[in-house]
């Protein structure tokens, strides 16, 4: 809904890059692995640092600040009618290891930036406006993608999973939370959950982390939906053994379990027929992981996408026989076959479609409508991105930021 004395005008919007840039670099530093590399795993020293950078940052911009139990970070922009349902937006600051500086972090502090532009335009929002910083968009530490956001959605089955979930060090999911100043005393996530209809919009600004926007040339990517994704763990186990003194024949090895079924994960993907089925087997453990002793436990994490949630399912399925087949034929036991999450497509909103339509028309920036593989996106270079190369140039951000915040205004 639109009204003329509230709307930002787009001519007299401007972003201050300059400190968008600064603030984008200093919060890389906040990292486990050198730069250009950035590692921020969740509730670890970094990550609660870079919180504490962005809390900082939002209290600079007037913004009144809360945290949940698990760390998710609002921060509110009291509009003129309150209790109305706010306009959200924001995104992740973790980062899987050994990545870049842009995913996830732009939608964080393009946010705030947002906020700086539509105070310094004189706008007044009639709804209220939130910057959220979601906890754990990255599965990396505790193996569930979306951990905060999911439990906003209100996922009883996570909030109960969390009680008996640990990382690789055997660390509690609360143990770790506590540390980092979280869940208190409360194993119990539901003041987590939010009411439906507390939102009555959320934008993400996000790089493309993909190389279409690049390719044509075009400023801004309107996400009209988001690929499914799904993710399985998956554990065999054996005999083990000397590496010298058990002969072929007599040997049940988990690791070539493992790297069977990564190679059939391959196989099903491709058979599907289409382009938009992927699959990756992007962690692959070997038990007791020493090169004169036979695997006798193998470890493998499966990320599989498509735009097409049945075609994806039907890859699950072909998986989960053929892993099933490997076990026997090599007779391993499959100690493990867990699918993880296994979510549907996400459909943006036509009336937030249209109003990033209307905003990037009324900016003059050339733009297109695509769907993200990712979980997120937006524009970068040259589509690098969960790695170190991942670059988006300040120009792109910040025509992203000034899209957000024309479309949050016409949204409020
Ligand atoms: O994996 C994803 O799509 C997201 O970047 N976490
Ligand atoms: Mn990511
Ligand atoms: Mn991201
Ligand atoms: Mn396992």
């Amino acid at each position: 809904t639109q009204s003329c004395n509230s709307d930002p005008q787009s001519s007299s919007l401007s972003v201050d890059s300059e400190s968008l840039q600064r603030q984008i670099d200093e919060l890389s530093t906040f990292s486990d692995t050198p730069a250009p590399s950035v590692t921020r795993i969740l509730y670890s020293e970094k990550d609660v640092l870079a919180r504490r950078f962005i809390k900082n940052l939002m209290g600079r911009s007037g913004l009144s600040v809360h945290e949940d139990a698990v760390g998710n970070i609002f921060g509110r922009w009291e509009g003129s009618e309150p209790e109305l349902p706010a306009v959200a937006t924001g995104s992740h600051i973790d980062a899987i290891p050994y990545s870049g500086k842009y995913d996830g972090v732009v939608g964080v502090l393009g946010a705030i930036e947002a906020i700086n532009v539509l105070r310094r335009s004189g706008f007044e929002p009639k709804r209220s406006l939130e910057v959220i910083l979601f906890t754990s968009e990255e599965p990396t530490r505790f193996g569930i993608s979306c951990l905060g956001s999911r439990l906003l959605a209100r996922s009883q089955a996570l909030s109960e999973a969390l009680k008996k979930t640990v990382d690789g060090q055997n660390i509690s999911f609360f143990n770790a939370a506590r540390l980092a100043g979280y869940a208190k005393d409360q194993e119990d996530l539901s003041s987590v959950f939010m009411k439906e209809g507390h939102y009555s919009a959320f934008l993400e600004l996000h790089i493309e982390q993909g190389p279409i926007l690049e390719e044509e040339g075009i400023s801004i990517g309107i996400v009209t939906a988001i690929a499914a994704p799904a993710s399985i763990k998956v554990d065999f186990e054996g005999n083990g053994g000397h590496a010298g003194a058990v002969l072929m024949p007599y040997r049940n090895d988990a690791g070539l379990a493992a790297a069977e079924l990564a190679l059939a994960v391959e196989k099903h993907v491709l058979d599907s027929g289409s382009v938009d089925t992927v699959g990756t087997v992007g962690i692959m453990e070997l038990h007791p992981g020493a090169i004169n002793s036979i695997p006798s436990k193998s470890h493998v994490e499966i990320d599989t996408r498509d735009i097409d949630e049945s075609r994806r399912d039907a890859v699950i399925e072909k998986v989960h026989l053929s892993a099933i087949a490997i076990a026997e034929k090599r007779k391993v036991e499959l100690s493990e076959f867990r699918i993880v999450n296994k979510d549907p497509p996400a459909l943006s909103d036509k009336s937030v479609i249209e109003a990033m339509q209307f905003a990037s028309q009324q900016l003059n920036l050339s733009h297109k409508f695509m769907i993200s593989r990712a979980y997120h996106d937006s524009c970068s270079w040259p589509g690098y991105s969960h790695k170190p190369e991942e670059y988006a140039s300040i120009e792109d951000i910040a025509n992203g930021v000034k899209v957000l915040a024309v479309t949050m205004g016409i949204n409020s």
